[in-house]
Order: C-alpha cells, then sequence, then structure tokens
C-alpha cells in the first residue's frame, strides 16, 4: 500500500493567505529539503526534532524564490510516523509550485490524495475512524459539528468498539474452547450468560445504528424542511432567514418547481433549510414532480417548518395544518407558522399555544387525527416580509433541536459515519442470527462463525481488518496535503 518514497504537497490553500505550508515526509525528507534549502546555520538532516529553521531557497541559477521557516519533525514524532519537513513558505502560487518542482527534482513525489493520513493510519499512529475525524474536523463549520469530530478524533468511536469486540471475543473464544473438547461433551459456556451478552452487544449495536440520523444531521446541518400550500411565504421566509433574495417570490401560485437548500448557523448549530414547491392539486406534470420532491424532503427533515398563510380563510388554514400534519413521523419536530400577521386581508388571528382566535372564536388545532395528536405543536405568528417574529422562530428551532438532540450528544457517541452504520448493520444480521442460533440447537461451531464475521465487520470500522481497496476508497477521498 505505501513505499518507501518520500511524498511532498501543499497543506494549504496557496494564494488565498499570507503562508503556504508544504509538507514532506518520508526517509529521505530531510536530505531532500537539504538539496533546495539553505539554513541560515547548519543543515535540516542535523537539526533536532521539533525545530524550526530559517532557510533560504533558489533556483539552480542562485535566484532567490523564497526565504521560509521549516519545521522539522523526527520519526516518529511526526503526523506520519516518518521524518518530516513544512516548510512555511508565502502564500504565492508560483512559490508553491516552483518549491513543490524543486523538491520532485530532488526525489521526492508529489503525495497521493490522504496520503499522509494514510501513511499515519499504516504507522499505527491512528485507526480509520480517528483519520476520518481528521477529514471532519477540517470540514466543521460550527461547534456542534467540531465537538463531534473532536470526540471521534480523541477515539470516542474507537473505544467503544474495543469494548464490544472484547466481549464477543469472550463469547466467541468461549465457544470455540468447547470445540476443542467436543469429544467430552462439555459446555465451558454457561447458555443463558452468552445470552446475556449477545443482547447486550445487539442493544449496543443497534442504538449506534439508530445515532446516525442524529449525528449525520449534526455534521451535515439539521435538516429542516419549509413546506406547505402555495403561497403561503414559503420563499420569502426562506430569504428572511437568510437575509439574502436567494429564491424567486412571487403572489403566483406555484413559483417554486424545485427545492432550495441553503445553510445557516444559529447558535452553534449548522441548519439546512429546504424551500420547497408549494403543495397542491395539479396536472401539471413539472410541478407535480417538485411536489413529490417536497413530500420527500419532508420525510427526511429533522424538523418541518409547516407555513399557513393567514390570509386564507379559518377552513383552509386547518385543512392545510391538517395535511401537514398528517405528514409528520414521530420522531421529526414540526412547527407550525401563521404568516403574513402584516397583512390588512390577515384574518384577526392570534395564537396562544396551540390554539387559533379569530374574532373570539377560539379554535383549538390539534388535536389532529395524526400521530402527533398528543403532542402540542409550537405555533408561531410572524411576518416573513416584515421580519417580525423572526427571532422568535429562530429561538424556537434552536430550542426544539435542543430538547431533540441535547440529552442524547451529552451521554451517547454519534455515529456520522456511513461506512461506519453500513459495517455496524453488516455486523448486526450475523449477531442476530447467532442469537437465534442460541435458543435453538444450532451447532455451536455455526453460531461461533456468525460471531466471527460480526467481529470482522467491526474490525473494518476501526481498520484492524482493511484491504487496499477499503484504504484507497476512504484516503482517496481526502484532498492532497492531507
Ligand atoms: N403581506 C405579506 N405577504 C407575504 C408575506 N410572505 C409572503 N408574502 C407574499 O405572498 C406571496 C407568495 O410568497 P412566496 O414566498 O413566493 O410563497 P411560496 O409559499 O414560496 O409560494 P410557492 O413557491 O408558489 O409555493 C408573495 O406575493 C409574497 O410577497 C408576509 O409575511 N406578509
Ligand atoms: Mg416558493
Amino acid at each position: 500500500m505505501t513505499d518507501n518514497e518520500t511524498i511532498c504537497a501543499p497543506a494549504t490553500i496557496p494564494g488565498t493567505g499570507a503562508i503556504t505550508v508544504i509538507r514532506i515526509s518520508g526517509p529521505a525528507a530531510f536530505e531532500i529539503v537539504d538539496t533546495v534549502a539553505v539554513c541560515r546555520n547548519g543543515t535540516i538532516s542535523t537539526t533536532k526534532g521539533y525545530t524550526m529553521k530559517f532557510c533560504t531557497i533558489s533556483l539552480p541559477d542562485g535566484t532567490l524564490v523564497d526565504e521560509v521557516i521549516a519545521a522539522v519533525y523526527r520519526a516518529p514524532h511526526s503526523y506520519t510516523g516518518e521524518d518530516s519537513v513544512e516548510l512555511f513558505c508565502h502564500a504565492s502560487k508560483y512559490i508553491c509550485n516552483t518549491v513543490i518542482e524543486l523538491l520532485l527534482s530532488s526525489g521526492a513525489r508529489l503525495a497521493q490524495p490522504g496520503e499522509f493520513s494514510l501513511r499515519s493510519f499504516l504507522a499505527g499512529k491512528m485507526d480509520l475512524t480517528q483519520a476520518e475525524a481528521v477529514a471532519d474536523l477540517i470540514s466543521s463549520t460550527d461547534a456542534a459539528s467540531h465537538d463531534l469530530a473532536m470526540k471521534q478524533l480523541k477515539g470516542g468511536i474507537s473505544s467503544e468498539l474495543v469494548t464490544m469486540r472484547e466481549e464477543l471475543l469472550r463469547i466467541v473464544s468461549l465457544m470455540e474452547l468447547e470445540l476443542d473438547f467436543s469429544e467430552e461433551e462439555v459446555e465451558f459456556a454457561d447458555r443463558a450468560q452468552l445470552r446475556e451478552l449477545l443482547d447486550k452487544v445487539i442493544g449496543h449495536i443497534s442504538q449506534l445504528v439508530n445515532s446516525f440520523r442524529l449525528g449525520n444531521a449534526i455534521k451535515s446541518g439539521v435538516p429542516v424542511a419549509i413546506v406547505g400550500a402555495t403561497n403561503t411565504g414559503k420563499s420569502t421566509l426562506l430569504n428572511a432567514l437568510l437575509g439574502e433574495d436567494r429564491a424567486i417570490v412571487s403572489d403566483i401560485a406555484g413559483t417554486t418547481r424545485d427545492t432550495i437548500e441553503e445553510t445557516l448557523v444559529i447558535e452553534g448549530t449548522t441548519y439546512r433549510f429546504i424551500d420547497t414547491a408549494g403543495i397542491r392539486q395539479t396536472a401539471e406534470t413539472i410541478e407535480q414532480i417538485g411536489i413529490e420532491r417536497s413530500l420527500s424532503k419532508l420525510n427526511s427533515a429533522s424538523i418541518v417548518i409547516g407555513m399557513l398563510d393567514l390570509t386564507r380563510n379559518i377552513d383552509e388554514i386547518l385543512e392545510n395544518a391538517r395535511m401537514i400534519c398528517s405528514k409528520i413521523t414521530p420522531s421529526q419536530s414540526l412547527i407550525l407558522v401563521l404568516n403574513k400577521v402584516d397583512s390588512s386581508l390577515c384574518n384577526t388571528f392570534v395564537t396562544t399555544s396551540n390554539i387559533l382566535v379569530k374574532d373570539n372564536t377560539r379554535i383549538k388545532v390539534p388535536p389532529f387525527d395524526c400521530c402527533l395528536s398528543s403532542t402540542e405543536i409550537p405555533l408561531i405568528s410572524l411576518s416573513a416580509k416584515t421580519g417580525k417574529g423572526l427571532p422568535e422562530l429562530r429561538n424556537l428551532l434552536s430550542a426544539l433541536w435542543q430538547s431533540a438532540a441535547g440529552s442524547t450528544t451529552a451521554d451517547h457517541t454519534l455515529i456520522t459515519n456511513l461506512r461506519h452504520v453500513q459495517s455496524l448493520n453488516s455486523a448486526l444480521t450475523p449477531l442476530q442470527r447467532a442469537r437465534k442460533g442460541l435458543d435453538s440447537t444450532l451447532p455451536t461451531d455455526l453460531v461461533s462463525q456468525d460471531i466471527r464475521e460480526a467481529l470482522y465487520h467491526i474490525g473494518s470500522i476501526t481498520g484492524e481488518i482493511s484491504t487496499d481497496e477499503v484504504l484507497g476508497e476512504i484516503f482517496g477521498k481526502f484532498c492532497i496535503g492531507k
């Protein structure tokens, strides 16, 4: 998988900041840098680890390219575990390209995407989940996704998997010991205890699998779908939340045909607001496709903002509210928004928790004949046009998300990576088979084979078991220099 070559690549994006960092790693790192850079005193090869040197880099004809600082890391005390140098150059694309060319002509080769992290993994400096956490940490955009990536980098998931592995190994070794003594028909392992252990591991894996929806929402932004009938002001609300004219707004019903997604950070959490096509009966093919997309976004959202238009008549409003409520599942949160409070056409509604009040006629929104009938639905009146009520909506979103996610994120490890959840699911199937096997008279060797299969999938998450193909797939997605 890895060769004995010395690799180099820029670790920052040249031309966008003040400094560009070029990484060099491998057995000849020091010699190669010494042929390219002249230190003010001594050489890189004779410099102690964790030391910085001032150097000049020149073309073969003596033309000065740049004055740089070289940071020296001696194996095994470096990111890759190899001898490494980081050159801090001025952030010019010309300087970066020239320094890289000089390094290449002195014997280095350009690093593949993710190769520094791959070398770190192969040197045993971190496991696969930690290498993946480095990528997540770099792409984290808010406190919540940063916190998850940092926990994973610090071995949060790995330590849970190690415990799980140990438990399964205990079960399987007891069973395999029995097989060695099969002639004597002894039972070393207490079957009741094995069942209990297996149930515990199955419960643990299921909990991790279930945490993916939440973990993924935090990593990629909490999906918030803005849905409702046409012309209720969904696109106006998206624009108001973003503070820019992102979506087309018009008084023509059916303006939005496709879904529009934009992210916004509110109190340390990224939300992915999704404006959707207004839901109505239509014979128009394109609009129908748009409405199908709206319903699919509604299904996959963590939070749904159901838009209602206060300038419509009450029966229509209630009908639309019922339609939205009927599509919500228990794992989703719903906020009903009564829009257009500023309009002179607005029926004079006042809202108090779940009750719509119109000219002293009280109309209770829930209970609807939907899954949420027992839950209070937060209701908020606002004007997407003037911005009145928007701060309250933001606060409500935050509060809803905190209560949905807060308790879970504090105590449990969350899975944020699709590869991990796929491996966990692959481990669950043989474990469930093994569990059934323990209840029946399935021969011990078949049960233990199932547990071995589950161990294989669990081991693949941290990389204890890995193939070149899998590693190529994971690290190939990293950028060059990572
Ligand atoms: N008075 C008033 N008008 C609003 C408000 N919000 C939206 N509107 C108007 O309502 C009309 C429809 O607004 P849109 O934001 O396009 O509505 P939509 O729900 O995205 O509509 P579709 O994309 O067709 O489903 C436009 O004329 C807006 O100016 C509001 O808070 N007050
Ligand atoms: Mg729209």
